[in-house]
């Protein structure tokens, strides 16, 4: 709890009392390492959870294991699944959660150094936080590619294309067979160069939220190990992916439950969000 307060609005006369360790100490440099369950309460299944995850639901797609719908490899000879995928997640209209909020408004008071997400759908940039405060390390939705020649293609090519259950290929005259892929990062493929140069960011917290994910997929999950042991981290998530550390908070439970409270605690004002489930 402790620490929790330490993200409350203080005055001047009580910043100038803050001691050198984290009694009573205001946090200004809080971290968020994210993952597939902050967007769960959103109606974007995550991964991993038995029954509704979507390694779950992929019986229809005839696929030799679950992974291989984001497998470079699987889809330049296979497009059909991953496009069809794409179809169910570009018609859910999806809105920003609890979470999503929780982390802009973190920035919005000055708080936020960077979220490194694991996220794909940029709910977090609906809540208003600024490209510059988040590191898509999966990528995105916003742009795309031919996967053989890397010519930029239009992204809404690739959503007619994904719309109609068609495949989108090159436009580039000379390439013309590779299929277009958004700048979502799959296994096989590297992370985004942002990912690599903000890494050192994570060396300046003072705090860190780990929330909605299974630390499964690597490089990503190292992050943790990066964080020095006297940075508190606390986590958010329905079970411990297997955090072990002193400076350690476990909010165990739903994530939305969780952040509403935290918020409520140190009174910040937050809307009132539907949530799909
Ligand atoms: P994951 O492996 O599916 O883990 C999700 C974690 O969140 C699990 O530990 C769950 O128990 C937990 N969780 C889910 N819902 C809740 C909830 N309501 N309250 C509390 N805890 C909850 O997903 P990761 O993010 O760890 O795996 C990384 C993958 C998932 C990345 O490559 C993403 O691109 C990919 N992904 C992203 C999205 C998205 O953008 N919304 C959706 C699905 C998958």
């Amino acid at each position: 709890q402790n620490l929790i307060d330490g993200l409350r609005d203080i005055s001047p006369d009580q910043e100038k009392k803050q001691d050198d360790k984290y009694n009573n100490r205001q946090f200004k440099k809080v971290v968020f390492l994210t993952g597939a369950g902050i967007s769960v309460s959103a109606g974007i299944p995550d991964f991993r959870t038995p029954g509704s995850g979507l390694y779950s639901q992929l019986q229809k797609y005839n696929l030799p294991y679950p992974e291989a719908i984001f497998e470079i490899n699987y889809f330049k000879k296979h497009p059909e699944a991953f496009y069809t995928l794409s179809k169910q997640f570009l018609t859910c209209g999806s809105h920003f959660t609890a979470s999503h909020f929780f982390i802009a408004e973190t920035n919005r008071r000055n708080r936020l150094l960077m979220n490194f997400s694991q996220n794909i759908d940029g709910l977090e940039l609906e809540a208003g936080l600024p490209e510059s405060k988040l590191v898509q390390a999966h990528g995105h939705f916003r742009t795309a590619k031919c996967v053989i020649c890397k010519k930029d293609a239009d992204i809404n090519q690739f959503y007619e294309a994904a719309r109609n259950d068609k495949i989108c290929y090159c436009s580039n005259e000379k390439c013309k067979k590779g299929i277009v892929k958004p700048d979502i990062v799959f296994f096989g493929e590297s992370l985004p160069q942002t990912f690599f140069k903000q890494i050192d960011s994570l060396k300046s917290a003072d705090l860190v939220f780990v929330m909605g994910t299974s630390l499964k997929v690597f490089p990503f999950a190292a992050l943790v190990d990066l964080i020095s042991e006297d940075v508190p981290i606390v986590l958010i998530n329905r079970e411990n992916p297997g955090i072990k550390r002193n400076r350690f908070l476990f909010l165990e439970g739903e994530i939305d439950d969780n952040v509403e409270k935290i918020m409520k605690d140190i009174s910040w004002d937050f809307p009132e969000i539907k949530r799909t489930y």
